[in-house]
């Protein structure tokens, strides 16, 4: 067993983040990261404009995530608040490896805030959502992340762990039957693996090889759940193999290495091959949740991976291969706090629903039955 693997699988909280391309790297992440190496050149397909948006969209969301956490705080967010920190390249880099314009499609996660920006989910909606203003993608009946936009190319979730991954086997199979050459990526956490409903949708996609990337997040925690405490697999990827899929395992805080991965398969998967399963490696920097106090977490594993983060990492290339100045990553940050000030102005002066709206667009109208769970009113 690798370094890496025996530091991240070891039962003693010593979780530490992979060496970069270093022996945690699979074989054909660590040769792309040569060939870029010695070529000093950006990953292909990437113009100079969309490593700076790479650049961007991570900022946007830890932006976005830090203006929620502040409302949070004010009691304006009327449900929980997930946080994705130290996982922005992860949702970013992956994301913006689909092809908008051949119209691929996600499923995203709590933690995918990245995704749907990159989708294009306006920052305004995702804070409308939160606040559970009338004006929102469900006005107001969903307190934060279960809402989709078909158009854009995402789905609403749903809270069941795993059960997004047969739903898109699903779409997929669509895609096939209707002949259209579009790839669709579901993400599923460590503690999702663990689910039935995982093991069925990645072996209906892959008996059917379906059009399909599977994006492993492995952030080395389940609620509190340690991941040597719900797997005794200590590489996720290696999971693939009982689906008869192959796999690649990627450092989920280089925003470079998940882009060409996630590239790699949405290519596989376009071009009939099937299913592919990406085990990213990252780190959940908080709580389950802004009410989770981390209290089960070690500080020191908490330190290591503070000193991992994925956007310093991002501006550090940036600078030293000169793909972008300090001038562009300056006006590229004053655009997110525009474009936040915007938002929250917009969404915080918005009106809750009225009451009587409460049972709109919930149910059949008229009733197909009457409702059996809810008393009618006595008439006078
Ligand atoms: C089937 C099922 N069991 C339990 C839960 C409660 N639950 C919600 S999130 C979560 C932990 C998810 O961990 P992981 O899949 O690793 O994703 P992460 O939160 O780390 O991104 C649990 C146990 C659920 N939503 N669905
Ligand atoms: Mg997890």
């Amino acid at each position: 067993m690798t370094a890496p693997d025996a530091r991240r699988s070891a039962p003693d909280s010593s979780a530490a983040p992979p060496a970069r391309s270093g022996p945690g790297a699979s074989t054909t992440a660590r040769a792309a990261a040569a060939r870029r190496e010695a070529a000093s050149g950006p990953p292909a397909g990437l113009s100079r404009e969309r490593l700076l948006e790479l650049y961007y969209f991570m900022r946007l969301t830890r932006s976005l995530e830090e203006r929620l956490v502040n409302l949070y705080r004010q009691g304006k967010v009327i449900g929980g608040l997930f946080r994705s920190l130290g996982q922005e390249a992860d949702s970013v880099g992956s994301a913006c490896a689909l092809d908008r314009q051949a119209g691929d499609f996600l499923s995203p996660l709590i933690r995918n805030l990245g995704s749907l920006l990159v989708m294009g989910a306006r920052p305004a909606d995702v804070l409308r959502q939160y606040m559970a203003k009338a004006t929102s993608p469900t006005r107001g009946r969903e307190l934060n992340v279960h809402f989709g936009d078909l158009e854009r190319g995402f789905l609403g979730q749903i809270s069941h762990l795993g059960d997004m991954v047969p739903v898109m086997a699903g779409i997929t199979l669509t895609f096939r039957l209707r002949g259209e050459r579009r790839v669709g990526l579901v993400y599923v956490g460590d503690g999702a693996m663990s689910t039935g409903a995982f093991h069925e949708g990645m072996n209906l996609a892959a008996s059917r090889r379906l059009p399909l990337v599977v994006v492993a997040e492995n952030n080395g925690y389940a609620y509190s759940t340690r991941l040597e405490r719900q797997t005794a697999v200590a590489r996720l990827a290696d999971k693939a193999k009982a689906y008869g899929v192959p796999a690649e395992r990627t450092d989920g805080n280089d925003v470079l290495a998940v882009y060409e991965a996630t590239r790699r398969a949405v290519e596989r998967a376009r071009s009939g091959e099937g299913v592919t399963l990406l085990e990213l490696v990252t780190y959940r920097r908080k709580g389950h949740a802004e009410h989770d106090n981390q209290s089960y977490v070690p500080k020191d594993e908490l330190a290591r991976w503070e000193r991992d983060d994925p956007i310093d990492r991002y501006v550090a290339v940036l600078g030293e291969r000169g793909w972008a100045t300090a001038d562009e990553r300056a006006a590229a940050d004053a655009r997110v706090a525009r474009e936040l000030d915007a938002a929250v102005a917009d969404a915080e002066n918005e009106p809750l629903p009225e009451g009587a709206t409460a049972l709109e667009a919930v149910y059949a109208a008229p009733a197909a039955q009457p409702a059996a769970w809810y008393r009618e009113a006595p008439r006078a």
